[in-house]
């Protein structure tokens, strides 16, 4: 632990040593999470978004935070028209703007409850059955038994947030 005392704040160092996910980049791990890594959380791969509108929220993006969509569907078993939004160099995690696509949606009792904002942070893994069966092994109840159709064909599941903090937490596994 270091203190600086010009700005009233302490910084504490952490020893990391690197791991490789998968096929990804080396990525630092703390000391000690090696318990954890059977979930394989690979990276952040998006948060999502609620929003009533999609085209007035592509706009918003567009002309207020220069953020550009680069993918576009609707879902039809998840009752949801979604737009993903690449920020920066676009290598990093997307934002994805989510709208009901029908009222009985969860976005759409989302929206109903809390209003537009924040609504899933969503991690990529590797595999989603194993991430999920290592989620139930800890206790976490998943939305799914069986991996559900996400954006763009990939493999999806949830975390019910009541189990994760208040979040709800989507893992992804790409096609
Ligand atoms: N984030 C944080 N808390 C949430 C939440 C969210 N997104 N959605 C609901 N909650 C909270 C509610 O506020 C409520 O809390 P209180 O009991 O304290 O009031 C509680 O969870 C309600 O839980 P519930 O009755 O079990 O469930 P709901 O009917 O509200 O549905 C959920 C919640 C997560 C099960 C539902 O939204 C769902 O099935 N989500 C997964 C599917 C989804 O989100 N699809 C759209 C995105 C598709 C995609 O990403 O591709």
């Amino acid at each position: 632990m270091t203190d600086d005392t010009s700005s009233g704040t302490t910084a504490e160092n952490v020893t990391v040593n690197l791991f490789q996910p998968g096929d990804g980049p080396a990525v630092p791990r703390p000391a000690g999470a090696g318990s954890f890594s059977d979930v394989g959380l690979l990276r952040i791969d998006h948060v999502g978004i609620a929003v009533a509108d999609l085209d007035e929220a592509l706009r918003f993006y567009a002309e207020t935070f220069g953020l550009h969509c680069v993918h576009q569907e609707t879902n039809e078993e998840q009752g949801v028209r979604e737009a993903m939004l690449a920020v920066g160099d676009g290598a990093g995690p997307r934002l994805q703007l989510l709208a009901p696509a029908r009222p009985d949606s969860a976005i759409a009792k989302f929206l109903d409850r809390s209003g537009p904002g924040l609504q899933q942070l969503a991690y990529t893994v590797a595999d989603v059955e194993a991430a999920a069966a290592a989620l139930r092994a800890r206790g976490l109840r998943l939305l799914y038994d069986t991996p559900k159709r996400g954006t763009a064909g990939s493999r999806i599941n949830f975390v019910h947030p009541k189990d994760a903090g208040g979040v709800l937490v989507e893992l992804v596994e790409p096609v």
